[in-house]
């Protein structure tokens, strides 16, 4: 029986069985059908041995030449399967880079944090730097160098949070202001000095307005010939970039502050237009900052001459602007973390202020 009308027979019939398989899981089926150690030509292999000399000169080049065709006929099928399953993928799996990440972003950026950057974008944009600093300070930095006389009602535990006398007995405290970030920046750097501190600052007090824990931003400005005129305009030009109007009416009024001289509160115009607050033009005044020319004994204070240094300062509330830019009625809110006023008031953290493109 094992004469080569056989051998060509079996070889039509695997050949057909390559050509039907549709997977590479039914094409090495038919593999080990054929050519595995209990296949079909595996098994005929190993009747050689008790062939006679004549029948196996035949019938072994016959099973070695159907043993190879078959394999090469196998490898084909299997490239063939292999690139149409790659096709498949590539055709159904298609990526969309262009496609926002997913799962969506959730988080949204705090309106305190989004004005925080907005300051620090316009003042940017002006040759400020931002200067940071401990919200622990000692009584020097947050008090005496600005120029609080002792006995200051500020000085009071009734405004100001303590902390427990350390071993040397020094009762530190919850930074007041930001002022203290600019004392050490004028210790450390010779002037011209140009800076804004923003942060977290502290005070005894909890009602409809005040938070213990608030948010400011302050300025200083030090360098041998700047004057008010500096200051006024310096502020008339953040005024407009934050409120995103071409031009702000203001004014200052007379004031006092122990750390600058002459010292002034400034105004700015403003109209209410149904519930929201627009700031620039209008018949009323606002109260929306406190500065001043750095007080002479602050300059002192800080190892610089006097007659030759001379600045300017500012500091404002962050979370009131954030309340009159974008509209929160009350500033508790701002400290509940509930999702659903985050969802509203909050800001996407993709889109970062800048002054090209738009600050919010
Ligand atoms: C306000 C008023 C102000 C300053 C802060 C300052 C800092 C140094 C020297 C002098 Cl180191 N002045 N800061 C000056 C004027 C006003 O803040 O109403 N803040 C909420």
């Amino acid at each position: 029986m094992t004469d080569t009308a056989a051998l060509e027979t079996l070889e039509q019939d695997v050949l057909a069985q390559i050509a039907a398989a549709t997977d590479e899981a039914g094409l090495d089926a038919v593999r080990v059908g054929a050519l595995g150690k209990k296949g079909s030509v595996s098994l005929m292999m190993r009747s050689l041995g008790g062939m006679s000399p004549e029948e196996r000169q035949v019938m072994g080049p016959a099973l070695n030449g159907l043993k190879d065709r078959l394999g090469s006929a196998i490898e084909a099928r299997k490239a063939m399967l292999e690139a149409a399953a790659l096709d498949l993928a590539l055709a159904s799996e298609t990526i969309d880079v262009s496609l926002p990440v997913r799962p969506e972003p959730k988080g949204s950026i705090h309106p305190i944090t989004q004005v925080m950057e907005e300051l620090a974008v316009i003042f940017a944009d002006m040759g400020f730097a931002v200067a940071e600093g401990s919200d622990v300070e000692d009584d020097f930095h947050n008090f005496t160098a600005l120029n609080f006389p002792e006995g200051h009602p500020a000085r009071d535990t009734q405004d100001t949070f303590f902390m427990k006398p350390d071993a040397e007995g020094q009762r530190k405290v919850l930074r007041t202001h930001t002022s203290p970030v600019q004392i050490r920046t004028m210790m450390s750097q010779t002037p011209p000095i140009r800076i804004i501190a923003p942060g977290r600052v502290y005070r005894c007090d909890w009602d409809q307005t005040h938070t213990p824990m608030f948010h400011q931003v302050e300025g200083l400005v030090i360098d041998r010939e700047t004057h008010m005129g500096h200051l006024k305009g310096v502020l008339q030009d953040f005024l407009a970039a934050f409120f995103e109007t071409d031009e702000v009416v203001t004014r200052f009024r007379p004031h006092h502050f122990p750390f600058t001289e002459p010292s002034a509160e400034m105004d700015v115009r403003y109209e209410r237009v149904g519930q929201a607050v627009k700031v620039g033009s209008g018949d009323q005044w606002m109260e929306i900052l406190g500065c001043g020319m750095v007080h002479p004994n602050v300059i002192r204070n800080c190892g610089l001459d006097p007659d030759e240094y001379q600045g300017f300062a500012f500091g404002m509330g962050v979370d009131r602007l954030a309340m009159l830019k974008y509209g929160a009625p009350d500033l508790r809110d701002f400290f509940n973390s509930d999702q659903r006023w985050l969802g509203h008031y909050g800001f996407s953290p993709l889109l970062q202020a800048n002054m090209a493109t738009g600050l919010s």
